[in-house]
């Protein structure tokens, strides 16, 4: 069964409360914005000197064994360029050679989170409580974000290029081989436990024999400019930046609507506990941070793990 998908025109919101919200189900809203293209040159007119942390993922990452990662996210190597120092990247071929991402990027501080259209979704899809501002995920075509699950409800805004996403339903957990629990002891919050050690798109069924299961659960949708994806808590999602040229979405993470949806998951007590277990290895590495010449920087370093 493919993910549903809406047009602005047949829009309701009681509609989409009863048959997406409550029970926690995807949904596209096609065109659900109406933005002009987020393409570089236009990024650079409105945030062209704001400095934003770039991943340096590099190309190897997505041929490794994710059983041999010792960092996700926030662990990796990052470093702080202003958005034109990052179109230059992506211009010259270079971010799409080495995978260097722009994952994340809070945009409260620019004028581009008070767009109206952007601001108007809340109401739309009944999100009433923004849990983050609007972070922007952009990058060059061929940069994909690992399969994992988010401890919020999110909205996906395609902004320029084009997404695919693939999605598991939380019911799928065990079957997609989350990074253990235990990890946290020794990772702090470098390895997610949150991530999955599969690749969708080259299963290893041997290795992982209840992704066969997983599999007969997987959803695939691809947005295109202007497009809403409705992800709610515990959904597993890839998202792969297609075609080779620039690619651009806004996300936002919002409290979850019935609160018994997040508290029934088994998905969302693991964070939880995740969380518990990183803190002897994130308290220390925060008084080690505190004990350096460079405190301000180790410190922001910690930061960003969370
Ligand atoms: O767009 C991306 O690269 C990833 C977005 C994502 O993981 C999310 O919206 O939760």
């Amino acid at each position: 069964m493919p993910i549903q998908e809406r047009y602005p025109e047949t829009w309701v919101t009681a509609e989409f409360i009863e048959q997406h919200q409550r029970p926690g189900i995807p949904v596209v809203l096609r065109q659900g914005v109406s933005e002009p293209e987020w393409n570089l040159d236009y990024l650079e007119s409105k945030i062209g000197q704001h400095k934003f942390l770039c991943r340096f993922y590099g190309s190897e990452r997505k041929t490794l064994d994710k059983r041999q990662w010792k960092t996700i996210g926030s662990g990796i190597s990052a470093k702080s360029l202003s958005f034109s120092e990052y179109a230059d990247l992506v211009r010259s071929g270079q971010a799409h050679q080495e995978d260097i991402y722009l994952a994340k990027c809070p945009l409260v501080e620019t004028s581009l989170s008070a767009s109206p259209s952007l601001q108007e979704l809340g109401q739309k899809f009944n999100l009433l409580k923004g849990m983050t501002d609007f972070n922007l995920w952009a990058g060059a075509g061929g940069h994909t974000e690992s399969l994992h699950y988010d401890t919020f409800d999110g909205t996906l805004i395609q902004l320029a290029g084009q997404k695919r996403v693939v999605l598991f339903p939380p019911s799928q957990l065990s079957n997609l081989y989350p990074f253990p629990l235990i990890g946290h002891l020794h990772h702090g919050l470098k390895l997610r436990s949150w991530f999955s050690q599969v690749y969708p798109d080259n299963p290893d069924f041997e290795t992982f024999p209840g992704l066969k299961e997983a599999f007969k659960h997987r959803y695939e949708v691809v947005l295109n400019p202007g497009d809403v994806l409705y992800l709610p808590v515990g959904w597993w999602h890839e998202v792969s930046a297609l075609g080779e040229g620039f690619v651009c979405s806004a996300n936002r993470f919002w409290s979850v609507t019935p609160r018994r949806r997040l508290f029934s998951q088994w998905s969302s007590w693991r964070t939880y506990f995740a969380f518990l277990l990183s803190m002897p290895f994130m308290s220390l590495k925060f008084l080690q941070a505190l004990l350096k010449s460079n405190r301000k920087e180790e410190l922001e370093k910690v930061l960003r793990m969370f």
